[in-house]
């Protein structure tokens, strides 16, 4: 009796562990790019010959966390246990030291210039043995430093002959969560928050595992909540939870940041007014952060959405957004913290939206704080798939400016499909503003770069396997905005997917072609907000409610039987004298602009002849079919790739590419269907007609949307 039931119990402890150890290697995504799968036996011998022994000469709560990481890394891709010496004893040591440390002056290396976040990994004799040195000036340094040599590694990349010095473009590189205090997400595609105020400051694992993901890219500062802030953030309930999570962080080098709402001093401070110029009202702000650093010392500091969609602000009090904004800085400036003042604002009149944030801000330069930066979105609308870099990159020239990117999906597929992000994010950082002189890319303009972030609840944190490319990406250009898109994808899928170049080459290829893809069968040429309204989903270019102008499709694409586009020339809007002369007068000559951007600037008849020699209207059609192409070559591209990726994750990318491949059709029939009714022109030789009349297309609206996940 007793033994068949202690079988019975082995068995079943057998099954469990089985079952847990089946669960702990599911290919569930939730290892993001930081894998550490064991190197192949022959080159695992070769990387053991440069990783025999860790010595750490660094201190600290964070210098645990770097150790950790190392240990954790070789020992799991070299498959074996790396031994922790106190000095270096052998060949093949990987020391870990800080730049000031007396051991390494004998080797004269030159780290002032790495900051105070820069790394450094060499290799090098020391003490009479071959070593690789990863060197800082901090620990947070020597993080960095660990995950690029684990990068190498996981890439299969050679470790014997380095010589890499390394420091991050800007100082602050930051995920700003839209994450509300009841747990649902703006635009979040991706479950529920990754925040459980609920039982914080009881911490979850998952938050470490967020905090060494983003310190794994150089993510250092998390804004946690939506820029339509909930004043009850900054009660000492919430800053609790707050400090909790910034604890968490802080061995990972991330600083936490709040949004506010600018009239908190009146919702949980009692006062009557939030006037910026109001002694009570700037006591307040000082009282309040001086708080919070008490909790939180090294507190980032705040974000701010003023007088845009209606959150409140300094206008309310006939102030300006530079008075709003000084009266925070002033109270973070003791501390060393920052204000991120965001640009977006529009109103809902007539006037073009697209010059509203240069015409308010543009005349404000040299008026903030100087722990003051101005938060501005990629593009002057509103992410979409494809705009112009926003006139104020470059043109603000005494004022610290922050280029805003979506990595949620909010206009591009939102959880549907494959967009990789990078290519627009590189269009613009790489966009030659030509101010104050040409041969000035937005990148060298600015101060700091920051991302919506697209991080939630779900398993895989982003919903969907390639949506962590992006989350990825955003994280590589911030430290390094020259990085290119392509090297960045190539990067990710040897990280995320395989080695092999039988999976890499037509990984990337299908990663690059992807967002190419979405613009052509969204918005091509220039289009953009054809969107359903409120959702921002699915195609909706007839709608036209003109008491919402700023809002409507047809108010940006101004069709009607005659032609399309917005005329932001001199003749129009002239939105593009905001920019410096030279940008501007090419955006403005139908012989210069280039055709990405000829719709967003020039309104031109159907029959316009393009450069390529073909009407604007078969141009037009051109471009949706090859959006649908270019999805469906996606899908082919990926059954490609199938032999050298596990089944778990390739199924669950050909379903999201075959949704995708759906809705490239619904976007390229209803847009037709409807254009055409207003050019009344046949359709180029060999584009099909679209499947359905138009009135099919107008009737079908989110959020039962055929295929989207909810
Ligand atoms: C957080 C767009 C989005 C809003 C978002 C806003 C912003 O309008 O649709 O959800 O609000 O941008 O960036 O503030």
């Amino acid at each position: 009796m007793r033994d068949s039931s202690h079988r019975f119990r082995l068995v079943a402890a057998g099954v469990i562990l089985l079952l847990v150890a089946a669960a702990a290697w599911a290919e569930d995504g939730h290892r993001l790019w930081l894998r550490y799968d064991p190197v192949e036996a022959l080159l695992r011998q070769q990387y053991k010959r440069t990783a025999s022994e860790i010595v750490v000469d660094a201190r600290g709560a964070s210098a645990t966390v770097v150790e950790a990481e190392l240990e954790r890394g070789l020992s799991a891709l070299l498959a074996g246990e790396i031994p922790f010496r106190p000095q270096v004893d052998r060949d093949g040591a990987v020391l870990l030291a800080l730049a000031n440390d007396p051991k390494l002056q004998s080797l004269h290396l030159a780290t002032g210039d790495l900051g105070r976040e820069g790394f450094l990994l060499r290799s090098a004799r020391f003490h009479g043995h071959s070593a690789t040195l990863i060197v800082a000036n901090s620990n947070n340094g020597l993080l960095y430093g660990v995950f690029a040599l684990l990068r190498r590694v996981q890439m299969r990349e050679p470790v014997d002959q380095l010589n890499l010095r390394s420091a991050p473009a800007y100082p602050l590189r930051m995920l700003d969560h839209w994450d509300n205090l009841d747990g649902s997400v703006e635009r979040g595609y991706t479950g529920r928050s990754i925040w459980n105020w609920g039982s914080l400051p009881k911490i979850d694992q998952r938050y470490v595992d967020y905090a060494r993901a983003n310190a794994s890219i150089g993510i250092n500062a998390a804004v946690l909540n939506n820029v339509n802030a909930d004043p009850k953030v900054l009660t000492p309930e919430y800053l609790q939870k707050a400090a909790a999570l910034a604890d968490t962080f802080r061995p990972y080098g991330i600083r936490v940041f709040l949004s506010v709402r600018f009239s908190s001093p009146i919702e949980i401070g009692g006062l009557k007014t939030a006037d910026p110029l109001d002694p009570a009202v700037a006591a307040w702000w000082r009282h309040k952060t001086d708080e919070i650093y008490r909790l939180i010392p090294d507190f980032g500091g705040f974000l701010v959405k003023a007088n845009s969609e209606g959150q409140p602000g300094p206008q309310d009090y006939h102030r300006t957004h530079a008075d709003g904004a000084n009266v925070i800085a002033d109270a973070l400036r003791p501390h060393g913290g920052t204000v991120l003042w965001r640009a977006f604002v529009y109103g809902n009149s007539a006037e073009d939206r697209a010059k509203q944030a240069y015409d308010e801000f543009h005349p404000l330069d040299g008026k903030f704080r100087d722990n003051v930066i101005l938060q501005v979105k990629n593009g002057p609308i509103d992410f979409q798939p494809r705009e112009p870099f926003h006139p104020l990159f470059g043109q603000m020239l005494r004022t610290r400016v922050a280029l805003e990117a979506q990595i949620t999906r909010e206009y591009v597929g939102q959880n549907t499909g494959v967009a990789y992000l990078a290519p627009m994010w590189t269009e613009v950082l790489d966009a030659d503003t030509c101010s104050p002189s040409c041969g000035t890319a937005v990148s060298a303009t600015l101060s700091a770069m920051a991302g919506v972030s697209n991080v939630g609840s779900d398993r895989d944190w982003t919903g969907t396997n390639f949506d962590q490319a992006n989350w990825y990406a955003f994280g590589r250009l911030a430290w390094n905005p020259r990085l290119s898109a392509q090297q960045i994808a190539s990067e990710w899928t040897r990280l995320t997917w395989s080695n092999d170049p039988r999976a890499v080459k037509p990984i990337v290829s299908m990663m690059m072609e992807s967002r190419k893809a979405v613009v052509n069968f969204m918005t091509p040429l220039g289009l953009a907000h054809q969107m359903a309204t409120d959702y921002h989903y699915g195609p909706a270019p007839w709608v036209c409610d003109l008491k919402q102008p700023s809002w409507n499709p047809c108010y940006y694409n101004r069709a009607d039987a005659n032609g399309i586009g917005f005329d932001r020339t001199k003749s129009g809007s002239d939105a593009v004298a905001q920019y410096a002369p030279p940008v501007g007068a090419r955006f403005a000559n139908l012989a210069a602009v280039p055709d990405k951007y000829l719709l967003w600037f020039h309104h031109l008849p159907w029959t316009y002849r393009m450069r390529s020699g073909r009407t604007l209207w078969d141009e037009l059609v051109g471009h949706y079919d090859a959006g649908v192409a270019e999805a469906a070559g996606m899908s082919r591209t990926w059954v490609s790739a199938r032999p050298y990726v596990d089944a778990e994750r390739w199924g669950a990318v050909a379903s999201d590419l075959s949704r995708e491949l759906g809705e490239a059709r619904w976007w390229r029939d209803a847009s037709i269907a409807y254009f055409q009714s207003l050019s009344k022109l046949p359709l180029p030789a060999g584009s099909p007609a679209p499947a359905h009349p138009l009135s099919y297309y107008e009737a079908i609206r989110p959020p039962n949307l055929p295929g989207q996940r909810r």
